[in-house]
């Protein structure tokens, strides 16, 4: 999309930094921009961005090299990273004559860059890639030839390792993706007969961002600054287990920061993460630290009762609560608390399948996981009355038994979504027959061997099934083995 600018008698081309979240993509605009200050038209700009991460870009434009003998202006854009915005990284993505995909050089980072080249079909996509590993400071970096054969990359792509914040590699990305950006130009100017077929108007970043505005995107707000975190000190009557609690807390909080993890809030059903998009989820070193709006009180003594009533059923879901939970009340400035939870870190069943992309043998463990899960909530539901929200990001695998993660524990005699919940893993696999095989083949192992007849009864299971609208054809005969399996307890 390289244009030639008559009024200013240069030709446009523009540079995407994109990738994810944290890889280094707005420090190495900013360390450009330290550096070519004579080069540099105007100052980098960053619209409604802050510490926690670019909201819609970072744009400066510089001079360099020339087109067929015309100079060159570069726009060096970066896209946001935030898993919430990805409509915007798309659209600026798309803009672009030559793009840098910033990764982390550590396996982490290069998984991540793997997944993130799929994701956006950067591969072969006709636009000139550059990738940088930014070293940050992590130990265990791989060595470039490694990185590109796990990224699949064949020889056109440049790999370049940095140190964006000390600046080193900075310059020689910019350098190879200006190159790039130029070549493109140069065939664009020769296929359309000259530099006035490409003569257009550039656009402006303040043009960008209304495009970007446009998509109605936003993230989630940040933990408003009100909110207090829970402390070790708190009361009697404030913490439980208040034998072990106190020094739980401590520990988590030991970890020093608390990152919020926007990225798993609100995505029931297509991520990792909680239904509700009010959840704030902290993580801080190993432990999560989950409160919410809803779980604010109005005075301590409300909190106090709230956490009795929270604590009771918890302690009802038995081997199904994390080892290590704790319930803590944090006082605010307004006389009233907030009930947070706080539990190891776990990497959640949902997170596990959607790893099923690269580790096959994960999204199979996780389903089967889930078959578990799934029939300790059915045992809790007509036995005990205790009801669960059945879904994959609510239940992780502790390392001895599965735990339920999820604050939503109700009381009642049914239980509505639980034929939802069954039939939905199977809608999801409807292309993957294995997965579907192994979670059918778990579901009728555990339902034989720990359900009885008058629980299924109890659930009203066979019905439920019946009631499910079948939104996958695909998944027909599947459904057809969940209810025969079903069918034959009863
Ligand atoms: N130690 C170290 N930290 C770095 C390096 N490059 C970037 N960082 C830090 O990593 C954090 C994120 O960097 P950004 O440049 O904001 O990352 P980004 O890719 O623009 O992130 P998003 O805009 O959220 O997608 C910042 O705190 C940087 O200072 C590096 O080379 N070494
Ligand atoms: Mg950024």
């Amino acid at each position: 999309m390289a244009i030639f600018d008559r009024d200013v008698g240069r030709v446009v081309v523009r540079v995407v930094y994109t990738g994810p979240p944290g890889a280094g993509k707005s420090t190495n605009v900013r360390m450009l921009a330290d550096s070519l200050r004579a080069r540099r038209h105007g100052e980098m700009i960053s619209p409604g961005s802050n510490d926690a991460g670019t909201e819609f870009f970072d744009w400066l434009e510089i001079d360099g090299g020339l087109v067929l003998g015309h100079p060159i202006h570069c726009q060096l854009v970066t896209t946001p990273g935030a898993s919430a915005l990805g409509k915007r990284r798309q659209l600026v993505i798309e803009s672009a004559d030559a793009l840098v995909l910033v990764l982390e050089a550590s396996v982490q980072g290069v998984a991540e860059g793997r997944a993130f080249l799929e994701k956006h079909s950067l591969r072969g996509s006709g636009t000139p890639l550059v990738v940088q590993m930014n070293e940050h400071d992590s130990e265990g970096t791989l060595d470039l030839g490694e990185v590109r054969l796990r990224l699949e990359l064949d020889e056109s792509v440049s790999i370049v390792a940095a140190r964006a914040r000390e600046g080193m590699g900075v310059r020689e990305t910019v350098v190879l993706a200006m190159r790039h950006a130029a070549v493109l130009a140069q065939s664009a100017v020769l296929a359309r007969g000259g530099i006035e077929g490409i003569s257009a108007t550039a656009e402006t970043a303040a043009m960008l961002h209304g495009r970007l505005q446009g998509l109605g995107e936003s993230i989630p707000p940040p933990r408003p600054p009100d909110v207090p975190l829970p402390s070790p000190e708190v009361g009697v009557g404030g913490i439980w287990p208040s034998t072990t609690g106190r020094d739980i807390v401590r520990r988590a909080l030991a970890a020093g920061v608390c990152v919020q993890r926007h990225d798993l809030v609100g995505q029931h059903g297509l991520a990792d993460g909680s239904g509700a998009s009010d959840t704030i989820i902290l993580q801080a070193g190993s432990y999560c630290l989950k409160t919410s709006p809803r779980r604010r009180f109005p005075t301590l003594e409300a909190a106090r009762d709230a956490l009795v009533r929270s604590a009771r059923l918890k302690r009802m879901l038995g081997k199904l609560l994390p080892e290590d939970t704790v319930l803590c009340l944090a006082p605010d400035a307004d006389d009233g608390a907030w009930l947070w939870t706080v539990a190891p870190w776990l990497s959640t069943l949902r997170s596990r399948m959607l790893r099923g992309d690269e580790d096959e043998e994960a999204a199979l463990g996780a389903l089967r996981d889930f078959a578990t899960a799934a029939v300790d909530s059915m045992l809790l539901a007509s036995r005990y009355q205790v009801i669960l929200d059945v879904h994959p990001s609510n239940f992780a695998f502790d390392g001895k038994h599965i735990v339920y993660v999820d604050d939503d524990v109700t009381i009642g005699a049914n239980h509505p979504a639980l034929g939802y919940a069954l039939i939905q893993r199977i809608e999801e696999s409807a292309r993957a027959p294995r997965r579907i095989q192994a979670y059918l083949d778990a579901l009728e192992r555990e339902m034989a061997s720990r359900l009885h007849r008058e629980d299924i009864e109890k659930l009203g299971l066979p019905r439920a099934l019946e009631d499910v609208v079948i939104r996958v054809p695909s998944a027909r005969e599947s459904v057809e083995r969940l209810r025969a399996i079903v069918g034959a307890k009863t």
